[in-house]
């Protein structure tokens, strides 16, 4: 079992994300990427750009047994509080972007937002896991561009305007996200089999791909993972941005 250092928690409360390199084995990287081509073959992607499947595990599915194999679970939860737990997800997302793509994103969003579910609660969660199949060590190979700390000021904004200021989709326009101090953003990297985790609250948005046709797609698979309680609690969640979080 990996562990998260002290200096990687730290990153995380700071910045908004880490990555933790070398949590795949060779095995288990060439397995997920099977399973994935395998649900690609499926829903081919018809077009350059990003491909994005959302499998849900209805109690079983390989990429819960992947999430389950590589200790996804216990390894997030080396970030959050002793006291809470994750909870095993129900989906997942598949995430690839087929090259060339030049693209670079305007700003960053927050995820679940658009839509926005019937009951008007926003689909907050505790924490992204991104599993890299691919490498991520060049720069524009369809890494993730994130805006470090920008889960502090989300917060700090959420603090002041109300929690519930996070369904205004107006103000949030075009985000989602609204006009706070973004400072600049930065594409993440490391090679494949790392595992990136970013705060529910830190800006990001999908990053283009320069490769050629023959270059290597993108993969990644994204649990949102939540801490137990994490739906009873959402409000304080987002306006008190460190509360599930180990120190
Ligand atoms: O393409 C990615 O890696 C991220 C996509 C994303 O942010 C999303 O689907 O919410
Ligand atoms: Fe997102």
């Amino acid at each position: 079992m990996r562990r998260i250092t002290d200096e990687q928690r730290a990153q995380f409360r700071e910045q908004g994300y880490v990555v933790v390199p070398g949590v795949l084995t060779d095995a288990q990287l060439a397995a997920a990427r099977r399973t994935v081509a395998a649900m690609l073959e499926e829903e081919p992607p018809t077009d350059v750009g990003f491909h994005f499947l959302w499998p849900r595990f209805n109690g079983g599915h390989e990429l819960l047994d992947l999430y389950r194999e590589v200790g996804l679970g216990e390894l997030a939860g080396q970030l959050i509080r002793p006291d809470l737990s994750i909870e095993e997800p129900d989906f997942a997302q598949v995430a690839t972007t087929i090259p060339p793509w030049p693209h670079r994103p305007g700003g960053p969003h927050v995820d679940g937002l658009t839509p926005l579910a019937a009951d008007g609660v926003p689909g907050t969660f505790t924490m992204l896991a991104g599993l890299w199949l691919t490498d991520h060590e060049q720069l524009d190979r369809g890494n993730l561009y994130v805006w470090p700390g920008t889960h502090l000021g989300l917060g700090a904004y959420l603090a002041e305007h109300g929690a519930d200021a996070l369904t205004d989709l107006d103000a949030m326009n075009p985000g989602p996200y609204p006009k706070i101090d973004l400072g600049s953003p930065l594409q993440v990297s490391g090679p494949a089999g790392g595992v990136l985790f970013a705060h529910y609250l830190l800006g990001h948005n999908i990053g283009g791909h320069s490769g050629t046709a023959d270059d290597d797609r993108r993969e990644t698979i994204y649990y949102r993972l939540h801490a137990n309680g994490h739906r009873g609690r959402w409000r304080e969640v987002v306006t008190s941005p460190l509360l599930e979080f180990r120190s």
